[in-house]
């Protein structure tokens, strides 16, 4: 077990060995990572001393140099499907009113969606910064339990070979530690042509992949296939150690269907807070990134992408599932959906 501090530009005492002796010092908070997974990038702790008896080799996290392929919209090449920075929004029930129209994120169910009623696990709160607005999903920790918003009325997003992506900022709070996994939907972007065709980075234990350490990865399923490891992130930032900190983060995907069954020209990636956590497609698959704990993918998950169909909604949020954990919050704010029309 290694701990690093996650406040930048601070220090801390890290072990490395069987005891995990660790010598905690005033600044709080602290992050653990297992193997060498310190190529989690956008911390600048400095690891200086190790509070047993063996010399800890870790490599400085500035040496590290983390993909930052994070893709960022052009106005030459892309096309903005829909953004949504959550101000126009009031409240949740009246998001939910059945009686509005055009492009916008509803709560679900509500009598929009479901005609039933919205739930208080909807809520929207002031916006990231301290002004405007955002949404918040309440979750109890309990099964079951936990909150959507979906997109509904969504413009035209291209032809169904375009490129998506998918952009938006999460805060995670915490009532208390959940030295747990969080098994949800996360994102979810659903398919033109098959009604139940979708594509979802979902949060999951390291089942079934037989990778482990951290309570809690996210992964990638396309059409619910299940995969030997799901594509699963092999390095961090990870939920439990780097997210749940009450702080804004950047999500970033990039989708692709195949253009035919077998082409295997399709992808789904996914970034935080510009570092590539993700990467389903035939380039990577099999290869480890430094510091990785597995390769990105392997064939199965990229053979799992469907071709030819291009997105048409999306959806946040999901019950918890498996795990029961302390009460939590999941906020959202600042969405953008662009697409490349041409592979
Ligand atoms: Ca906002």
């Amino acid at each position: 077990m290694w701990l690093v501090s996650t406040s930048p530009g601070t220090t801390a005492n890290a072990c490395h060995g069987n005891r995990d002796v660790v010598r905690t010092t005033s600044l709080g908070r602290f992050m653990s990572f297992r193997e060498t997974a310190l190529t989690l990038i956008g911390l600048v702790a400095t690891i200086t001393a190790c509070s047993c008896s063996e010399t800890p080799s870790i490599t400085p996290l500035s040496n590290v140099s983390p993909d930052t392929s994070e893709p960022v919209f052009d106005a030459a090449v892309h096309t903005m499907v829909y953004q949504d920075n959550m101000d126009q929004y009031t409240d949740a029930v009246s998001m939910g009113s059945s009686s509005r129209t055009g492009p916008r994120l509803v709560p679900h169910p509500s009598p929009a969606t479901t005609g039933t009623a919205v739930s208080s696990n909807n809520q929207v709160i002031a916006g990231r910064g301290g002004s405007g607005k955002a949404l918040r999903m309440v979750y109890s920790g309990q099964l079951q339990d936990g909150a959507n918003f979906i997109s509904v009325d969504m413009p035209s997003s291209g032809p169904d070979l375009a490129t998506h992506y998918f952009q938006y900022w999460a805060r995670v709070s915490f009532s208390a530690p959940p030295n747990e996994t969080v098994a949800m939907k996360w994102f979810v972007a659903f398919a033109r042509h098959d009604d139940n065709g979708r594509v979802q980075w979902s949060t999951h234990d390291h089942l079934p992949c037989s990778v482990t350490g951290h309570h809690t990865y996210w992964q990638f399923y396309a059409n619910g296939q299940l995969t030997s490891c799901q594509g699963a992130q092999p390095v961090g930032p990870y939920f439990n150690e780097n997210i749940i900190d009450n702080q804004w983060h950047r999500f970033t995907f990039a989708y692709r269907p195949h253009s035919a069954v077998g082409t295997r020209d399709g992808f789904s990636r996914m970034w935080i807070d510009g570092v590539k956590v993700i990467d389903v497609s035939v380039a990577a698959c099999g290869v480890t990134p430094p510091g990785g704990q597995k390769p990105w993918c392997s064939l199965d998950d990229v053979d799992a992408i469907v071709a030819n169909d291009g997105i048409i909604s999306q959806w946040w949020g999901g019950v918890q599932t498996s795990y029961v954990t302390p009460s939590w919050t999941l906020d959202i704010d600042d969405w953008k959906w662009w697409i490349k029309p041409k592979p």
